[in-house]
């Protein structure tokens, strides 16, 4: 087993089961999965595709609601123990100093970022279509947007939780104004979370699992070895679409370049709960809560676009498993 250590500050309180007996895979599931059902609050249809993040003595999200007119909206929830949520009723409303970019349409797929002093949030921001939204807050009772990083159209934005040669890092996967049939992730950079550049292309879709397009998941994990990124792929089959998850390690100073890559998927869509709700066959990671002193990491996904789960791994088993089995 290889000594990889995640970078970074322990997580004591972070929801943990240990891998059940006979299990042979690299990651389990949650045996209260799903740990948050698809009607949380009372206007939702849907609640996936979710982030979360250590918060005070316990744990701050930002969750995608989509509600029962079918809008597709952003809400804040409060945890203690990071598997029973509070999720507000209310989405949530950014302040903007341009109503150009603060003028709301819609907003999926949301990711949180904790760096230097507060939380980044990014997400999939409605624009003259799809394209990246950038906001932080410091206290989850008011939140702040940026520019949107990209120009439409634009899916998956992931920041890095810290700066990498002096930069702001982003990965991103550009696509098209609907079910894009393609895509690869890319990497660029900023000086001031406002412009961005120095694209840089990180991987392609690949085969199998991931064979349609590919896109970063939860914010990438600083380890001894390299940033463990988590992504989601997807494989186009005869009923639609499947998303599946994997895992890649990327250079800890240039992330553009891709140390190992898994070949299989490290969860597919298996559990009811998956592979039956309004979008089936869908696992869909955006956020990961980690303690490097035990090396345990959670990962929180959506299932089928209908509610949220959580699995669980040890980064050494992961990178193990990515480098035995090369992409
Ligand atoms: C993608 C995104 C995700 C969704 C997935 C499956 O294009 O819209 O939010 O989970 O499709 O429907």
């Amino acid at each position: 087993m290889s000594k990889v250590k995640m970078i970074g500050s322990a997580l004591k309180n972070m929801p943990w089961e240990d891998r059940p007996e006979g299990h042979r895979e690299v990651l389990w599931r949650s045996s209260k999965n799903p740990i948050i059902p698809r009607n949380a609050t009372s206007t939702s249809n849907s609640v996936f595709n979710s982030a979360v993040v250590p918060y005070k003595d316990g744990f701050a999200g930002v969750f995608r609601c989509d509600n029962t007119c079918r809008d597709m909206l952003i809400h804040r929830g409060f945890s203690k123990d990071g598997v029973n949520w509070e999720i507000d009723d209310e989405p949530i409303r950014f302040k903007c100093d341009d109503p150009e970019i603060g003028n709301f349409v819609y907003a999926y797929d949301p990711r949180v970022c904790f760096l230097e002093d507060r939380y980044y949030i990014t997400w999939c921001n409605g624009y003259h279509g799809p394209t990246i939204g950038v906001g932080y807050t410091f206290d989850f009772e008011t939140f702040y947007q940026l520019e949107n990083a990209f120009l439409p159209y634009n899916r998956n934005g992931v920041l890095f939780p810290r700066k990498i040669n002096g930069k702001y890092a982003m990965v991103s996967r550009p696509s098209d104004t609907g079910h894009t049939a393609f895509g690869d992730i890319f990497y660029s950079e900023s000086p001031d979370m406002v412009y961005w550049g120095r694209h840089r292309h990180v991987m392609a879709r690949g085969k199998g699992w991931q064979s349609t397009k590919i896109g970063a998941g939860p914010i990438p994990i600083e380890t001894t070895e390299g940033w463990l990124l988590i992504y989601h792929g997807v494989l186009t089959s005869c009923n639609g679409y499947v998303y599946s998850m994997g895992a890649a390690l990327l250079d800890l100073d240039e992330p553009w370049k891709v140390i190992t890559r898994g070949k299989p998927y490290i969860l597919s869509p298996q559990e009811i709960y998956e592979c039956v709700g309004d979008v089936p066959n869908v696992v869909f990671p955006c956020a990961a809560l980690t303690d490097p002193a035990t090396g345990r990491i959670g990962i929180y996904y959506g299932a089928a676009d209908s509610v949220t789960g959580v699995a669980f791994g040890y980064v050494d088993e992961i990178i193990d498993f990515i480098k035995k089995n090369p992409y």
